[in-house]
This record gives structure tokens, sequence and C-alpha cells, in this order.
């Protein structure tokens, strides 16, 4: 697959993916994944490089210009070609979801657009981006963070990223949109604290019902919208 980040702060990106360890990083040495970082800023044609400016209306804070990304997603598609999709960050856009992250990991050829300031021109999202997502209802600074999320949980779903797949198809919300049942190692008891006697036992049958009890119990305590009765 490959992807493409705009940004303004590229080494905010390139670290993580590129230079770091994670799964991410050894795909990206493996050729599974070809990812490049492209600075906004060269994409500016005045002196002071400038990326962003005042709100049409009035109100607090800046807004990143159209032109820069416009110019950045033409000359990706010069050099790279047609891209499958391209992603704006946004606070107001579709909340990321295993779903998403599924069918975006299907695809050839992303872009991905980190927002930054108050927001970005409009018609980026609607003449440029083809879906805008959000990774949550919280506020983060901007969109590198989010960029990071969504690379990361898309990229995983790729044939041979995770070396071991039954890692992935047993996550939690790809299972049976439960959350994950309790984990244990060795020692079988730490500081007076015992592990659950049945995870011993070797009854596979009875740790299969303790696990699922776990997770249906933990999903309606933490997350009772995931069981449909939120
Ligand atoms: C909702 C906050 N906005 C209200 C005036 C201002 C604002 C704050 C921070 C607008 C953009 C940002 C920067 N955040 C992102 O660009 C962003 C984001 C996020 O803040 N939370 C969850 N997902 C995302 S994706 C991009």
């Amino acid at each position: 697959m490959k992807i493409d980040i705009v940004t303004i702060f590229p080494a905010m990106v390139t670290a993580p993916l590129m230079e770091g360890e994670g799964i991410v990083a050894r795909a990206v040495a493996r050729g599974l994944l070809d990812i490049r970082v492209h600075d906004l800023r060269d994409f500016t044609t005045d002196r002071h490089r400038v990326v962003d400016d005042m709100p049409f209306g009035g109100g607090p804070g800046m807004v990143l210009k159209p032109e820069p990304l416009f110019a950045a997603v033409d000359r990706i598609r010069d050099e790279r070609g047609i891209p499958s999709a391209v992603i704006l960050t946004s606070p107001d856009g579709e909340r990321l979801t295993h779903r998403t992250a599924a069918r975006l990991s299907a695809l050839e050829h992303l872009v991905v657009l980190c927002g930054r300031y108050e927001g970005v021109d409009e018609r980026v999202r609607e003449h440029l981006a083809t879906e805008s997502i959000s990774i949550g209802d919280y506020v983060v600074s901007g969109g590198e963070l989010p960029a990071l999320v969504i690379v990361d949980a898309v990229a995983r779903l790729i044939p041979g990223v995770v070396g071991d797949q039954a890692s992935v198809s047993g996550d939690t919300f790809a299972r049976d949109g439960l959350l994950d049942f309790p984990q244990y190692t060795r020692p079988a008891e730490f500081r007076g604290h015992r592990v659950p006697p049945v995870l011993l036992s070797g009854h596979h049958a009875e740790i299969e019902k303790w696990r699922r009890q776990q997770a249906l119990e933990r999903t309606r305590r933490h997350r009772p919208d995931l069981l449909g009765d939120s």
C-alpha cells in the first residue's frame, strides 16, 4: 500500500512511522508499505511559506489555506498516481472505527492531510478530500497524532504487516464486538494476587466459557453501547 501524509510537522510523523521500531516501521523496511511524508510548506509559493490565514467572518485562531493542500495532492497525483482515498483528519469528521480501518486497508493508495489550527478551509473537505476522519471525542492539537493512529490501525490489517495474524483477527472489535477478556502470565501468584484458577486448570471448554463471560461483563461495564443497550 502507498501512503502519502501531508503535514506542517513532518518530523512528528516520520519518526514513529519510518524511523521507529514499531510494527509500521518494520512493514516499511520490509517493503509492504511505501510511506512518504510531505512538508506542507514546500507547496507554498510566497517567501514566508505561509500555510494559514485569518478566518473569513472573524473568530479566534487561524485556518489552513487551501492552495498548498491542493498543490500537494496535485504533486502526489503526478508522482504517485491517482489515490484511492484522500483523508482529511478533522475533529468533526466521521469517527474512526474498526470497520473504517478495514475498508481503508483494502485500498491501494491513501493520502492523509493533517489538519491544524482552528481548522482547514472547507473547500479542502468539499473538493479535495474524499472523507474526513476523527479519532474520537476529545481535542488534540493537530491532525498528526490522528494520522499516526489511522495509519497504524489500517496497516495492521494488511496481510503480513503483523507477524501473527491470529492476534489481529482475535482483536477487540474484529472478533465479535466485545472487549477483550483479561490476560495473565507467570508468575501464578504475584504479591499475593493469584491468577484465576480456571486458567491453570487445563479445561479448555471451561477457560473459553470464563473468557466469554469476562468479556461480556467488561463490555457491559465499560462499553454498554457495544451491546446495543447504552
Ligand atoms: C473541536 C475543537 N475546535 C473547536 C473550536 C477547535 C479545534 C481544536 C483542535 C480544531 C482543530 C483542532 C486540531 N485537531 C485535529 O485537527 C484533529 C482531531 C482532534 O482534535 N480530535 C480527534 N480527532 C482529530 S482528527 C484531527
